[in-house]
């Protein structure tokens, strides 16, 4: 899969979350994900509809907010339409089955009405992909398993991170793809065609890491060396300096490691 082009991709995909975002990402030219990890809902609308026409998903931790309320979801749904993204909530839900399926659709922040794709762990075994694709098949979104994280000393490895795609695969009409580190469809190999979505977090430019178990690799690295497909910049992009000039190198080191990859045949 990811020695082709993801309009290519885009085609061949079944699921219509899958779908948009391989065309999106075509569209734009962009595979950055920018995760804007703020606590307020003017600072959160201001970075959105600045990084907007860079980015093909944005990534939202919804519950960080100090001030969440109904209008900022009719906000950034406006700015996805206006510039043409998805929204990503990185929830990570981690429990049974019965209770991710109420966190998903219930609660405050109604996650499953507004956001096109989440995430889950699966320490809990398969049971929590069971439930979050209850409520989230018939919305016609995309889950996310995290098969590998970037931080440090990260438990899930080895047989671990072969389970998510174990897990993954027998649950093809929900899952679209990983949170990890690198493509693992060779690890354990099948006949039949298929195709996730590889979004990796831990991208920097200039950092290497954050003093609290946060580890940076760079976009081409992220790309071209481990085959991801979207990578997810946070404070390299609103940390310090220009956030559009930032979401403007981060897109290009992002684009020009994948035209690479493309070349390569990798
Ligand atoms: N994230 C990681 N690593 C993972 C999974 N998720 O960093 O393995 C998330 C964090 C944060 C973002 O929750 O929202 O990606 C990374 O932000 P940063 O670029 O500012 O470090």
């Amino acid at each position: 899969a990811q020695s082709k082009r993801y309009s290519e991709r885009a085609s061949a995909h079944t699921n219509p979350t899958a779908i948009r975002l391989f065309q999106i990402m075509e569209r734009k030219q962009t595979n950055l994900s920018v995760s804007a990890d703020v606590t307020t809902k003017a600072e959160l609308l201001r970075i959105t509809d600045a990084v907007g026409p860079y980015i093909c998903c944005l990534k939202t931790h919804i519950d960080i907010l100090s001030d969440f309320d109904h209008d900022l979801i009719d906000q950034l749904t406006a700015l996805a339409k206006k510039h043409d993204f998805l929204i990503f909530e990185d929830r990570k839900f981690a429990d049974i089955g019965n209770t991710v399926k109420l966190q998903y659709s219930s609660g405050v922040h109604k996650i499953a009405s507004w956001s096109h794709i989440t995430n889950a762990h699966i320490v809990p075994g398969e049971g929590i992909v069971k439930g979050l694709a209850e409520v989230g098949i018939p919305l016609q979104r995309g889950l996310l398993l995290l098969a590998e994280m970037s931080s440090a000393g990260s438990l899930a490895t080895g047989e671990y991170t072969l389970e998510a795609l174990r897990i993954a695969r027998r649950n093809k009409e929900f899952c679209i793809g990983f949170i990890g580190q690198r493509r693992l469809e060779g690890l354990i190999p099948v006949e039949e065609k298929e195709d996730f979505i590889y979004m990796s977090p831990g991208v920097g430019l200039t950092s290497k890491g954050d003093g609290l178990g946060q580890q940076y690799r760079t976009p081409r690295e992220v790309i071209l060396d481990s085959g991801c497909d979207v990578i997810i910049v946070g404070r390299g992009i609103y940390g310090s300096g220009d956030t559009v000039e930032n979401a403007k190198t981060y897109q290009k080191a992002g684009w020009d490691a994948y035209l690479e990859r493309i070349e390569k045949g990798r």
